[in-house]
């Protein structure tokens, strides 16, 4: 790929068909330029060439965009800063951090234990994290609020070999690494997890693809809260450590857009470019970082490459006609990995060799000399200048692309071979040699002796090299990772703000997702917590009756409202504002659950609550972003997320990708998430109200974990919201299950549990089942499966563990205790949300759920169609009656034909309206 023909689209983007108005003057400029490529070379040409352009980019005269620029470093030698650390110091400690990353994760390959862990990936980042560290990268302490920095989620054993140096880790430590409980209280996380190392772990990035999103919306949530005043974040900067291999995750890249269009300069990656991933190269064909520049540079980003060290510069400062920049164009990634795990002389005769020229250039150097020209991002001077250059971008996110050798410095064994991101252990001739490129004051004695049991070494407390890593991380406000959680109460609202909930509808009717809206305004109101709430909708506001929001709490946009609105007259004019409340993402459920996690983890990462609510199509939640929600639970996330349009029926008209009938299985298996499928409109407000107690309410001493995330599905049928009874029962609908209705027919008992929009079709068979055949229903509002069943475990592994005390009994048994009959157990969802209490009720259990693909017509004839509706409800329940004897067997035969059972037409259960 030479230079001329990457560019040539300048040319065509150029093509105009302007006249041109001044032939003498273009031929002199043209005669001026022969000129210069005749006296001073190609190269120079270029260089003029591109200062040009740059200058015309300056001036603001456009020309069309040059995507890929040489295969050299981005900034000139001439223009890099001074390093104003101590090289030689700084050099000394990294490697012996690097020897003691390297040996953590060996000795825990010891027999017995082999809990494997990563060696490679660090070596070769070191010193992209140590410039970092050393000079830029702020801890909690700075004046200006701590940075935020999402480190490679496999090379954690760096970050502990560091910690270890600090003094804020012990040998114990690092031999507990990836043996959390074995080792307890000395167990280290394989990967970044704050939810279990809360005190030093901030964000988890291990899941390729997650950490770049996340990073993207972190830097845009600090603006978010610098713009409306919550806090000034205008001295943090968010870095993201991210690996060649995880660019390809269509996350990694997906959001670019976002950071660019807001100008997002508090925001830098770091790609460490050592061409590599799990199994072998990147782009062995081609060149991933041109491929990344042209993309980060399309999407709006500054871009840096950092690609050869300083040794390399006098050899580029002799090629005068661009020989060198023209090979090292078109070197393929696989060559470029294999020089480095070949030899000085193969890289002379395989690269160097290709023209005479070049050959002739390093005809001087010796091999060793040769393989000592290193890559830019083990060069702490060329790191350096990317950085600052970064931290000096303005109006532009910036992205570093980072030439590096995976297994930097781990010896041929590693050193750019393909399987060296798995390789665990070294050899002893590995550890020797190593030991010798570290220089490792320790002996071959030591190392024999007991091969797993390599020493570790730290220098000493006094030791000059340990002091200057002090005094910088003091400058710099403290270590980092670093985990706080400086704010943990807020004064919540009291009754008032729920008193609207318990009034229900009257004599209209409102599906529960109006319910919650109106919950949500009523909140948004509260002079203490109003202004803290973040709603966010991947573009679905108006689906949720929350267009309505839109006039008052306006979208949040940076650059605010310049154009003239087209429903500017409108009532609920669609408002944008740099101050606004609302997160608006566009249509990205993605991005909305890494702006979720940003604000879930604000009263952590800024020390200041913020109360997300995300209310999205409830299909696209925790089906389509599940892995986004886990890392959520890790990152510690606390807020509300809300499945608008449940229901695998109740969703009228769409169809089987939109029909959600099973997230609350899938909410299920996330321990951090609370699912609760509410009924009515009161339920929703205590719903609400104990979330927002447990997340930010005084405890008053007791233990109540604060870390959750509360799941509530919510409907679009518009049923009839009762007012709150008088002996409403609180504690039920905290904990799952409430009766809302006691049957009071002279007859044979049934239990109708029924959760969600269902509830309304039970509350119609108990009518059909008292006037019809007789039989007494009572109706228990399930309000949470997922949490009876949690519970109930909880119960029966607490009786496992303590044989000798009287065990308790699962709350959901307790409520069913004095209940009779048998129970019928419906939902809008499959089932097995029901079923997930089956084994604690004490009774005859039938469940009645939507198990298959949804589809489109209207609620009543799929409600049939799944035989969830209230005949069905009916016709379930005299059979079970009459297998206890309690009825006569004929009843069950004869409702199923009274109400045509069989026929989809024949349903009655929903309405045909939306809400
Ligand atoms: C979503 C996901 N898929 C797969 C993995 C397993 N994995 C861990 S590291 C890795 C290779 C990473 O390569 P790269 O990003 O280039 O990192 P580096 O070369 O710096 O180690 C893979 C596939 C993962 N962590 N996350
Ligand atoms: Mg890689």
């Amino acid at each position: 790929m030479s230079a001329g023909e990457e560019n040539s689209h300048i040319r065509s983007g150029l093509t105009n068909q302007l006249p041109d108005r001044d032939p003498e003057e273009t031929r002199e400029w043209l005669e001026s330029f022969d000129q210069l490529l005749e006296i001073h070379g190609t190269e120079r040409a270029e260089y003029i060439v591109r200062t040009l352009l740059q200058r015309a980019g300056a001036k603001s005269v456009d020309i069309p965009m040059v995507t890929t620029t040489d295969y050299v470093n981005t900034i000139p030698v001439d223009q890099e800063p001074e390093f104003p650390g101590d090289e030689e110091l700084e050099r000394r400690f990294r490697r012996i951090l690097r020897w003691n990353a390297a040996i953590m994760v060996h000795r825990a390959q010891k027999e017995g234990i082999s809990v494997g862990g990563h060696i490679s990936s660090y070596a070769g980042m070191a010193t992209l994290y140590e410039v970092g560290l050393n000079h830029f990268f702020r801890g909690a302490d700075h004046p200006g609020g701590g940075d935020q920095i999402f480190f490679q989620g496999h090379s954690s054993p760096g970050n502990y070999a560091r910690a270890y140096l600090e003094g804020r880790m012990s040998e114990e430590d690092l031999d507990g690494f990836r043996q959390e409980k074995s080792q307890a209280p000395h167990g280290l996380s394989s990967y970044p997890h704050p939810r279990l190392m809360p005190d030093f772990w901030q964000f988890p990035t291990v899941s390729m693809g997650i950490g770049p999103m996340n990073a993207i919306y972190q830097a845009q949530f600090n603006r978010y809260v610098q713009n409306r005043g919550i806090k000034d974040t205008s001295e943090q900067h968010v870095w993201a450590f991210l690996g060649d291999g995880e660019m390809d995750e269509p996350e990694s890249r997906g959001m670019l857009q976002l950071a660019a269009n807001e100008k997002l300069d508090n925001l830098t990656f770091v790609i460490n470019c050592n061409m590599q991933r799990l199994d072998g190269p990147v782009r062995g064909n081609g060149k991933i970082v041109q491929e990344l520049e042209a993309f980060f540079r399309g999407a709006g980003w500054n871009v840096v490459k950092v690609l050869w060290g300083r040794e390399w510069d006098q050899l580029l400062d002799r090629d005068d006609d661009g020989e060198l920049v023209r090979i090292m164009n078109e070197t393929l990634d696989g060559d470029y990995q294999t020089y480095k795990a070949e030899s000085g002389e193969f890289i002379r005769e395989h690269f160097f060799g290709r023209s005479e020229k070049t050959k002739e250039m390093v005809s001087d150097l010796s091999d060793d000399d040769i393989w000592n020209l290193k890559r830019g991002g083990h060069d702490y001077q060329k790191v350096y200048s990317a950085y600052q250059a970064a931290a000096q971008s303005e109006g532009k996110p910036t992205v570093i692309l980072a030439q590096t050798v995976k297994g930097y410095g781990l010896g041929p064994s590693f050193e750019g071979r393909n399987a060296t991101h798995q390789m665990k252990k070294l050899s002893v001739d590995d550890l020797k040699l190593f030991r010798d490129t570290l220089r490792i004051p320790v002996s071959d004695e030591q190392i024999e002796a007991d091969p797993y049991n390599v020493p570790y070494y730290h220098p000493g407390e006094d030791a000059e090299e340990i002091k200057y890593l002090h005094e910088r991380r003091k400058a710099l406000g403290g270590p980092l990772p670093e985990r706080r959680e400086p704010v943990n109460t807020l004064e919540l609202p009291g009754d008032k703000a729920y008193a609207q909930a318990k009034k229900g509808s009257g004599k209209q009717q409102a599906a529960t997702t109006m319910a919650l809206v109106r919950q949500l305004k009523d909140l948004m109101r509260d002079k203490n917590i109003g202004h803290r709430i973040v709603p966010m909708f991947p573009d679905e506001a108006r689906t949720f009756g929350m267009d309505s929001f839109f006039p008052t709490a306006k979208i949040y946009n940076p650059k605010g409202q310049n154009y003239i609105s087209v429903d500017r007259e409108l009532m609920l004019a669609y408002k944008e504002s740099e101050k606004g409340q609302l997160l608006h993402p566009g249509i990205n459920e993605a991005g909305a659950t890494a702006a979720f996690t940003a604000a879930g983890t604000s009263y952590a990462t800024h020390g200041e609550p913020m109360i997300p609510f995300y209310i999205f199509y409830s299909m696209f939640g925790f089906q389509r972003t599940g892995d986004s929600f886990w890392a959520a639970a890790d990152q510690l996330s606390r807020g509300f997320v809300v499945g608008a349009t449940a229901g695998r029926t109740t969703l009228v008209g769409e169809g089987l990708q939109h029909l959600d009938g099973h997230s609350p299985l899938l909410a299920a298996t996330n321990p951090a998430v609370k699912h609760y499928d509410p009924a009515f409109g009161f339920e929703i407000a205590h719903i609400m109200r104990r979330g927002l107690y447990e997340m930010y309410g005084d405890h008053d001493g007791v233990e109540i974990d604060r870390n959750v995330m509360y799941y509530l599905t919510v409907y679009n049928e518009p049923v009839t919201q009762p007012a709150e009874p008088e002996d409403v029962d609180v504690e039920g609908i905290l904990r799952g299950i409430h009766r809302v209705s006691v049957g009071e027919t002279d007859g044979p008992k049934v239990q109708l549990l029924a959760s969600g929009v269902s509830v309304p079709w039970a509350q119609e068979a108990q009518q059909l089942l008292a006037d019809d055949w007789g039989v007494s229903a009572d109706i228990w509002s399930v309000t949470s499966w997922n949490q009876l069943r949690r519970q109930a475990l909880d119960v029966e592994q607490a009786a496992m563990l303590d044989p000798e005390k009287e065990p308790e009994v699962p709350y959901v048994t307790q409520k069913l205790a004095g209940a009779e009959g048998p129970i019928v157990a419906s939902t809008d969802f499959s089932t097995q949300v029901p079923d997930q209490i089956r084994q604690f009720v004490p009774h005859r259990f039938a469940t009645l759920g939507a198990d298959d693909f949804g589809f489109s017509d209207t609620r009543p004839a799929a409600r049939r169609h799944f035989r969830i509706d209230s005949h069905s409800m009916v016709v379930r329940a005299l059979q079970m009656l009459a297998d206890e004897g309690s009825v006569d067997p004929s009843l069950a035969e004869k409702a199923y034909e009274q109400y045509q059972l069989s026929d989809v037409n024949a349903g009655t259960s929903g309405a045909a309206d939306e809400d």
